[in-house]
């Protein structure tokens, strides 16, 4: 998955790589007196213009295969199998100048995610035949959580609050065997499929619905062909989850993840992008201490705590996620 993913990124940087250097040439074309544009057609045999995205005649004829193959949509055909064949020319292609610059302008390239340095500048490493992901890169990989099975992790948590708990006068509390976990992981596209089993769930203690802060103003998945802002996908899916009689009695948990991506697009995007917080209107006044993200937050949180009011009576219990630092996701567990 890593490894495929990998040639994902490389080409959407390709695919960028590309226009930039159309409009960078086009724009050149227009600059150039018209007696010095007359002498560079008489001189057009002499080799193609060129610029900052420009690459040579080798990688251009990868980056042309590579395109290619993903446009047909055979990618899965070639990668991971070929992966290591072609990890010098991902290398290679990295650390092109024309790359590096077509990277400064990720942020003109909607569907690179910001995972897509941390793998591609250790393309050597990662396409080697001895390569085992580390902890650290399975956080970081993209995908593994898409398939539609269920999968499930049993865990303890040490939830015994240090404030109620007499610890150094009463040592044995120590001994108390920890809570045993059984967290269930069920895909949202498993959700998306009649959840007919959804049946199967019925005597869970809990269900943890888990949102990214962060899709506001995404565009997800096309579903029977209508392009949906991905957060009104999660808003859809969250209220047929909380409308399943098998859930009627069980308490809901909202974990908004993906905290610290949201700090740092909001300023530059607005959260009214997602139509359903047309009505955000952030307040700044010399009292009020909080940053614009965490009245964002307070937003969000406040509009799905209402959604799950409205139709359960009950109280939703919201709490704030970044899923890369653990810190963060063992708080919320708590
Ligand atoms: N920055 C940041 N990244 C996160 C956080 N939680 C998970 N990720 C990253 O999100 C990626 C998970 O990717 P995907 O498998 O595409 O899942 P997803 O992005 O949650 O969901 P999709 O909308 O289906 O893409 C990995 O790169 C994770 O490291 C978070 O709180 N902050
Ligand atoms: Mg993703």
């Amino acid at each position: 998955m890593i490894q495929s993913n990998m040639f994902k990124y490389l080409g959407i940087l390709l695919e960028g790589r590309e226009r930039f250097e159309e409009e960078a040439l086009s724009r050149l074309d227009q600059t150039i007196p018209e007696d010095e544009a007359a002498q560079k057609d008489e001189n057009k045999a002499n080799g193609p213009d060129s610029c900052i995205y420009s690459i040579n005649a080798r990688l251009k004829k990868f980056s042309d295969w590579l395109l290619d193959i993903i446009a047909m949509g055979d990618l899965d055909a070639f990668f991971p199998a070929a992966t290591r064949e072609y990890a010098p020319f991902v290398d290679e292609m990295w650390k092109d100048p024309a790359i590096q610059a077509t990277y400064k302008r990720k942020d003109e390239l909607h569907f690179l995610p910001d995972v897509a340095e941390y793998f591609l500048s250790r393309a050597i490493e990662v396409s080697s035949n001895e390569y085992e992901p580390s902890e650290k890169d399975v956080i970081f990989a993209e995908g593994v959580t898409q398939g539609n099975g269920l999968s499930f992790i049993e865990f303890t948590l040490d939830d015994r609050s240090p404030m109620s708990e007499p610890y150094i006068d009463n040592p044995e509390a120590h001994s108390q065997p920890l809570t045993k976990f059984q967290l269930i992981r069920v895909s949202a596209k498993g959700m998306n499929d009649g959840c007919k089993w959804v049946e199967m769930f019925e005597d869970v203690r809990m269900v943890i619905f888990c949102v990214a802060l962060s899709d506001y103003d995404l565009v997800g998945t096309p579903v029977n062909g209508n392009l949906q802002n991905k957060m009104m996908q999660s808003k859809e899916l969250f209220e047929a989850t909380i409308r399943q009689p098998c859930f009627c009695d069980t308490p809901f948990v909202l974990v908004l993840n993906k905290y610290d991506l949201f700090e740092e697009k909001i300023s530059r995007a607005p959260l009214t992008a997602c139509e359903w917080f047309g009505d955000f209107s952030p307040v700044r006044t010399q009292s009020n201490n909080q940053t614009l993200a965490q009245q964002a937050y307070y937003y969000v949180a406040m509009k799905f705590k209402e959604a799950y009011n409205d139709h359960t009576g009950r109280k939703l219990f919201v709490w704030q996620a970044r899923g890369r630092d653990r810190q963060t996701v063992d708080e919320a567990f708590k």
